[in-house]
């Protein structure tokens, strides 16, 4: 990979857009410099900015009608790492990479551990599987895995989530991720309080042997695949278990997982609030949980998740501290490209959301005037901070143009020989 994206390739890359961005960059800072804000402080904090790439985010997705390979597929987590770090090299925004269990099972963690270093990368949130059966796996998730009627099963899952705190250890990794797929199809299929009372019986195992330094992220889905109820259906049942089982356990907004028109950065406000936000899954969607590029369709929520974000920084909320991970499928394009844009859209709202006039906006919330408050937050979203974007990545070491750096260096057509296709995959949807 390197060898693609080394120090020569990136400043010659780099020199044929350098002029256009000093040019922009020194007209953006004189308009902020009206506005009391320095440029410069609003780079670094750009600079500062990191997201976490799943590590099945790199191979192509799917859908439940069918799946349509890319070429040069990463074929196991040793080649995942090699595509994050082709990430992470042109973006500097994407140090981490969150893993997946099983599907990212190797007999030895300690050489995945080490290989990352190697790229520049380390790993963020574990992920635990109890969504879909494995080879060999003595009893099935069909109906359920941490809230299954039978206990077995519900220990057969508990033992991975385990397992996954143990992969974790050895990934220096920090926090465990759990979503599960439990949930019913037919009214009266499941009884909803029995099936809570499992998952949190369940829940307080795992959590009791999470290390001290380590927090556990509850995902929430609303429906799918199962599409009467879901267990852990809303941030509400999420909150109430993550305060069940203690100071270690967070909620974790993953931003496909509501229902249509959800007011999602209330939600966030509401889990700072209680200083229970674990973190987001970024993505968007038109209709459902469609896992498309983060900020695609509704750029405007996601600088509003980012404003509510800002806001507890800018106010130094207590024990503030999220995780952000991007969680899509990319169906139609190169997993790389989408993931680029993706870090990209997300780094650029929370640098368009440092841009608030947080004490004009206060005294319009505090002088009842709605239309100047929506106002600042607009003004703040309709600035183009493109410029400072390429100034962070460029003084980072990284690509002024992910996107076209990446193209002209045709790294899948360089690395097909090394990549055949393989049937069947640990990547894509989930
Ligand atoms: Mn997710």
């Amino acid at each position: 990979m390197n060898d693609f994206f080394n120090k020569d390739f990136l400043e010659k890359h780099n020199q044929q857009f350098q002029n256009a961005i000093d040019d922009e960059y020194e007209a953006l800072g004189r308009k902020l410099a009206r506005q009391n804000i320095k440029i410069d402080d609003v780079t670094a904090a750009a600079q500062n900015f990191s997201i976490a790439v799943p590590s099945w985010g790199v191979g192509t997705g799917g859908t439940r009608f069918a799946r349509f390979p890319g070429l040069a597929e990463p074929r196991n987590i040793m080649e995942k790492l090699e595509d994050c770090a082709v990430i992470n090299t042109l973006t500097r925004a994407t140090p981490e990479v969150s893993p997946h269990f099983p599907w990212d099972r190797v007999d030895d963690l300690a050489e995945v551990r080490e290989r990352a270093s190697g790229h520049g990368l380390s790993f963020a949130s574990v992920n635990s599987n109890t969504f879909q059966d494995q080879d060999g796996q003595p009893l099935s998730y069909k109906f359920g895995s941490l809230t299954h009627a039978d206990e077995a099963t519900r220990q057969q899952a508990i033992a991975h989530n385990l397992d996954c705190i143990e992969y974790g250890k050895i990934l220096d990794a920090k926090s465990l991720t759990v979503w599960i797929a439990d949930g019913s199809n037919y009214p009266g299929q499941q009884n909803f309080t029995h099936a809570l009372e499992n998952y949190l019986e369940s829940m307080h195992q795992i959590y009791g042997q999470l290390p001290d330094d380590w927090r556990l992220f509850i995902e929430h889905k609303m429906f799918e695949p199962a599409f009467y109820s879901t267990v852990i259906q809303d941030w509400g049942t999420s909150v109430l278990c993550a305060m069940e089982l203690g100071d270690k356990a967070f909620s974790l907004v993953d931003l496909g997982h509501h229902a249509p028109n959800v007011n999602i950065e209330m939600i966030v406000a509401r889990l700072i609030q209680f200083n229970k936000l674990a973190g987001f899954h970024f993505n968007d969607s038109k209709y459902g949980d469609d896992d498309l590029d983060s900020g695609s369709i509704h750029p405007y929520q996601q600088f509003l998740v980012f404003n509510e974000l800002v806001d507890a920084e800018h106010r130094g909320a207590a024990g503030f501290d999220p995780a952000y991970m991007l969680d899509q499928s990319h169906n139609v394009t190169d997993p790389i490209e989408s993931l680029m844009n993706s870090a990209i859209s997300v780094q650029r709202s929370y640098v368009q959301a440092l841009l608030v006039d947080r004490d004009a906006l206060l005294d319009c919330q505090q002088n009842c005037d709605p239309l100047m408050a929506s106002n600042i937050l607009k003004a703040a979203f309709e600035t183009d901070v493109s410029s400072i974007l390429a100034k962070a990545r460029v003084l980072s070491g990284g690509a002024a143009d992910p996107l076209s750096c990446y193209r002209d260096a045709a790294y899948r057509t360089n690395i097909a020989a090394d990549r055949p296709a393989v049937t069947g995959s640990g990547s894509g949807i989930v």
